[in-house]
């Protein structure tokens, strides 16, 4: 279980890191839910900032997760109105993250599962791919589209994304499927901190 969880820091630079507990990067697009997503997985309600006004940030938001590890709220992508300087920025923060950084266990793509991979998504995850890096896919909104046809939605997802090791569609509206991904991410922390 999450059971404690508090906001640190926030920060461009890696080198002004708390510390070296274990971290997971949340990646997405603007406005796909990933603070609604933080605050769903910790059970709070106003733990990350759930944005009106999205993309202006340019940070990493440290939130640690039961005093052993990071959540990372990345600003999302793909936000139309940024300058070009900015996403230029974002791109080498980023990049920097993914790169040199011994203590990101893996990342976690967001993708809104009733508006399915878009191009920026593609291309993300194809670049973590290419970088080595292990992604796990998480779908949200899965509430906006109608039972009958969330089978059929999330294997088209799926197909455009090669069929991911791992798929999981959520809500941050009903919370359907939050447990399995606090249970993920509390087992592969686990078996970095007890080997
Ligand atoms: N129906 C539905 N709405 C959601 C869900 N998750 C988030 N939202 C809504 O989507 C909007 C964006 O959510 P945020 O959590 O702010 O998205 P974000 O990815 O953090 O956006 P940025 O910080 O701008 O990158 C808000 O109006 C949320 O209420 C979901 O699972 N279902
Ligand atoms: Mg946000």
């Amino acid at each position: 279980m999450i059971k404690e969880a508090m906001y640190i820091k926030s920060l461009t630079d890696l080198k002004d890191k708390p510390d070296v507990l274990p971290q997971i990067l949340l990646l997405g697009r603007s406005n796909v839910g990933k603070s609604s997503f933080i605050n769903s997985l910790t059970n709070r309600k106003n733990l990350a900032r759930v944005s009106k006004t999205p993309g202006k940030t340019l940070l990493l938001n440290f939130y640690l997760i039961n005093q052993n590890f990071y959540l990372v709220d990345a600003p999302g992508y793909g936000y139309a109105r940024r300058s070009k300087s900015l996403k230029d920025d974002f791109i080498i923060m980023i990049e920097k993250f993914l790169l040199d950084n011994q203590d990101l266990l893996f990342v976690c793509l967001l993708i809104d599962f009733k508006v399915g991979p878009t191009k920026d998504d593609l291309n993300t995850y194809q670049f973590l791919r290419q970088l080595g890096r292990e992604v796990i896919v998480v779908a949200t909104k899965k509430d906006k589209i109608p039972k009958t046809k969330q089978f059929k939605q999330e294997k088209l997802i799926k197909g455009m994304l090669s069929n991911p090791e791992i798929f999981i569609a959520i809500s941050n509206v009903t919370k359907e499927n939050i447990d399995k991904v606090e249970t993920l991410f509390l087992s592969r922390i686990d078996e970095v901190i007890h080997p």
